[in-house]
């Protein structure tokens, strides 16, 4: 964006008692991150308060854990209990005072009530889920926030909850896009595969190519080149919408990565530094050639107990790191062998209670949205 269509624009309809202070574009941009690693300054923290319980939904049957498909048949639409949401926000709030003292500036959302039922020509749902989880709504690349066309019936109006915020950003100068919104009816699912089993290898995923679709959370960035995986809430018009409209300063790679119910690559592959990323065994067991010269870091398998109740989500959130720079890393606190995994990799790990949050379906890296890190757009391959 030049400097002269902010000046134009950003006047228009502001109402009269306000100031048109026009962003000094040749500041830092207020929202400014290119990677996964660089020295994190400001990030959104989600919040637990108010979630439901999706309701169920093919979309559900294609990325949820099949232990749990009964909770949310059963629940589905309800606010989740208080219990769990309670303990989520505890550790939240912990989380949040611990990014403070590691110098990051913290912002959240609004609380909404997401038990509001709504419905479009299309489609309707019995409640919104949450923002406990910005990193899945909003992709940030350069100095532009782009809201995600989200799958999920419920999750539609999820950016209700980041307006606020994100107007406060366009207002300091950031760019700010919402992909097509998506119409979520009769043509965009699949609903053969229910009896067979959605599973993406074998040609059985739960959305259609009729209209872009992905969450953010599905992409991770390193500079000029951003890698995601085809899942199911992302399919390939989502990411060809996504490569074009970032253009020719970008390269979208589609990563190969085994898991039939994919939904979202950062518990799958986590670049930590220039040259060092971080994989899940299973899923990445085959990285493009342009890797060849990286350390590739193979992490122990979690350690939470089967009977904790991830209900969004597989064991492997303890892979769901946020990095604070190239060293430092924050990880699950009972996750010990992953604390030592990292120091003897040579980073700095900083231990956070997170699991009460982990059932909500994420981790650290989830439950974030960089907004500004001290660096430059550049290419590490
Ligand atoms: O391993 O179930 C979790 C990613 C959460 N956003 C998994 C993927």
């Amino acid at each position: 964006m030049t400097q002269a269509s902010v000046k134009q624009a950003s006047p228009v309809d502001r109402p009269r008692s306000q100031p048109a202070t026009l962003p000094n574009l040749d500041a830092v941009p207020v929202v400014n991150s290119h990677n996964e690693w660089d020295l994190l300054e400001e990030v959104i923290v989600g919040r637990a308060e108010n979630a439901c319980v999706p309701e169920w939904h093919p979309v559900l049957q294609a990325t949820m854990p099949s232990r749990h498909w009964d909770f949310f048949r059963q629940n589905g639409g309800q606010p989740f209990p208080a219990e769990v949401t309670t303990a989520a926000e505890r550790e939240l709030e912990v989380f949040c005072r611990e990014l403070e003292a590691q110098g990051v500036t913290v912002r959240r959302p609004e609380p909404i009530d997401w038990k509001q039922a709504y419905a479009t020509p299309d489609v309707a749902s019995e409640a919104g889920l949450y923002a406990a989880m910005p990193r899945d709504l909003l992709l940030v690349v350069g100095n532009e926030i782009i809201e995600a066309p989200m799958a999920w019936p419920s999750r539609l109006f999820e950016s209700r909850a980041y307006r606020p915020l994100i107007k406060h950003y366009f207002e300091r100068g950031a760019r700010w896009t919402a992909a097509p919104k998506p119409e979520l009816g009769k043509h965009t699912f699949n609903h053969d595969h229910a009896e067979a089993g959605y599973d993406i290898h074998a040609g059985r995923s739960v959305i259609t190519e009729h209209e872009p679709l992905f969450d953010a959370a599905d992409f991770s960035r390193c500079g000029r080149d951003i890698f995601c995986q085809i899942s199911q809430v992302t399919n390939r018009f989502g990411i060809e919408w996504l490569q074009r409209h970032l253009g020719e300063n970008y390269r979208v790679h589609i990563l190969e990565v085994n898991d039939p119910n994919a939904m979202h690559i950062d518990a799958s592959f986590i670049p930590l530094a220039p040259g060092r990323v971080l994989i899940h065994p299973d899923r990445v067991t085959k990285l493009p050639d342009m890797f060849a010269d990286w350390e590739v870091l193979t992490p122990p398998a979690p350690t939470v107990p089967d009977s904790h109740p991830f209900y969004f989500s597989s064991h492997w959130l303890s892979l769901n790191l946020l990095s604070l720079d190239e060293k430092r890393v924050f990880v699950e606190a009972e996750e010990q062998p992953m604390i030592d995994f990292l120091r003897r990799h040579g980073f700095e790990p900083i231990p956070v209670h997170f699991r009460n949050f982990g059932s909500l379906g994420g981790a650290f890296h989830c439950a974030t949205c960089d907004i500004r890190r001290h660096g430059n757009l550049e290419s590490y391959f």
